[in-house]
């Protein structure tokens, strides 16, 4: 292994950081005892942290690294950008080549009747922008009234006040007064906690049909758009059953509503299609896009809008915008990344290829005696950990303890993968090789088996 030694020692950065630096997400008091792990550099599906320590990156960062790091194409193409026009914005009747270019590639990519993009800087911004375009659209066909939204408990949609309103995340909720006024949650498709003894096509039906229900409670003159993620990504990889997505889809067309796909983790490939919206056949009025837009190498998000929803907006002045909306550095990037994964046919090998390859690997972690069920779409997954498999009961400690554990052993085993309460999900690089694959599996094994054995030491291996 390499030591990396352009940096200071990984001590005074943990004391810098400690001293300066909030994180997100984070209890920055307690993180300060501790230090944070600091990465230095990164190639392909692994990072590299400030002890020269290689580690397998199986949440390609925050689920947004579609193409691998080290790719010098970015680099370049936001090098020669930033020297041609750094910036310039797209207010005032003005525009540029990189963004011109960026929205005609994304709109032949998207769905037929999507040719539209508004920019964003983020996921977050861009959910934002939604909320205003919709409640906008309907006030511009003479009903003022069709203002509430309707998102999912357990969603995640970004972490503004707009955006962590329509997420569905109590935490959330519960620091600085969200959700704001006329947004509605019903509850998500998630049969392994909630489906009883349901099968799972019946539930998905249920739970598809309470947003029917919310619409009568809420009257149809009230409602503008209902907002999912074709697949929950931070609210744990929750792939809905098959009767879902069609039946919200009938809901949202027989009852007037605009359906908005938050497609900022399931775009770019991730399920092995450009958008999730083609994996489960949905057809949206709106897309949130951002994340594997730029594979992360630069923050770029924006809204793909249909061409009725677009006219009926453009008929007015939309008094909503970033001073980097459509920033010509991150389009340029943008335009790169897909340039690559359309060339090296990234979606069709995560479609055809390791796609298929890990998703094999992934779900005979089921037989492992600590798991209750292995969740897998195109590249994002999940395990669930349980003391009793056939029950699918969750521990009798406080949630996520036992999936902090699990955790920890991950990063010890030099793997990072994501828990969500006692839930352990991945989201890899979409380049990853078999090899790798097979490395992230023996990784997660490991890191199960030694979970296994702490939890029987220590007398946690218990049903609540
Ligand atoms: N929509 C979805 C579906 C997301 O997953 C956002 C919107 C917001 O995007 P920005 O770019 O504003 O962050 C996200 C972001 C996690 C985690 O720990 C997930 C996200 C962000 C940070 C952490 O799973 N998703």
């Amino acid at each position: 292994m390499k030591r990396i030694d352009n940096h200071l020692p990984t001590e005074e950065l943990q004391a810098l950081d400690a001293a300066h630096h909030m994180h997100p997400f984070t209890a920055n008091g307690e993180l300060a005892q501790q230090g944070a792990r600091i990465i230095t550099q990164a190639n392909g599906a692994f990072i590299t942290d400030s002890e020269g320590v290689e580690i397998l990156d199986a949440m390609a960062g925050l689920w947004c690294v579609n193409i691998g790091y080290g790719r010098k194409e970015l680099a370049d193409a936001a090098s020669a950008q930033m020297l041609q026009l750094p910036y310039y914005n797209t207010f005032f009747q003005t525009s540029h080549p990189p963004v011109i270019a960026l929205s005609a590639r994304l709109a032949e990519l998207a769905p037929a009747h999507l040719n539209n993009v508004f920019f964003a800087g983020s996921g977050s911004e861009a959910n934002d922008t939604n909320i205003r375009l919709v409640r906008h659209y309907w006030a511009l066909k003479g009903k003022p009234s069709k203002k509430t939204i309707i998102s999912r408990h357990n969603a995640y949609h970004g972490s503004s006040i707009g955006s962590a309103s329509l997420g569905g995340m109590q935490a959330m909720h519960a620091q600085g007064g969200m959700p704001i006024p006329d947004i509605t949650h019903i509850d998500q498709p998630y049969w392994y906690g909630e489906g009883g003894d349901m099968s799972p096509a019946e539930f998905g039906l249920q739970r598809a049909r309470a947003l029917e229900a919310e619409i009568d409670r809420l009257g149809e003159d009230n409602v503008a758009a209902f907002i999912g993620e074709p697949v929950q990504g931070a609210g744990a990889v929750i792939i809905p059953p098959e009767t879902y997505w069609p039946e919200i889809q009938r809901i949202c067309k027989e009852r007037n509503i605009l359906l908005i796909a938050d497609e900022v983790i399931c775009g770019f490939g991730r399920t092995g299609n450009w958008f999730g919206s083609e994996t489960f056949d949905i057809k949206p009025d709106i897309m949130t896009i951002a994340k594997g837009l730029s594979s992360g190498y630069l923050p770029i998000g924006g809204s793909m809008v249909s061409d009725d929803v677009a006219a009926v907006i453009g008929g007015d002045e939309f008094n909503h915008g970033y001073t980097y909306s459509g920033h010509p550095v991150a389009c340029a990037v943008a335009l790169e990344n897909l340039r690559i994964l359309d060339e090296e046919k990234i979606i069709d090998y995560v479609r055809d290829d390791v796609g298929p390859y890990l998703q094999a690997k992934w779900r005979s972690l089921a037989d492992h005696p600590l798991v209750g069920e292995a969740r897998i779409v195109g590249m994002m997954g999940a395990i669930e950990l349980t003391p009793d498999k056939a029950g699918r009961a969750a521990f009798s400690s406080p949630k996520g303890t036992v999936g902090l554990m699990c955790r920890e052993r991950c990063f010890a085993n030099n793997v990072i993968i994501r828990h969500v309460g006692d839930a352990m999900i991945i989201s890899p690089p979409l380049i990853m090789t078999h090899a790798e694959v097979d490395l992230l599996i023996e990784r997660v094994v490991k890191s199960l088996d030694e979970t296994l054995a702490l939890l029987k030491s220590e007398g946690l291996l218990k049903a609540a």
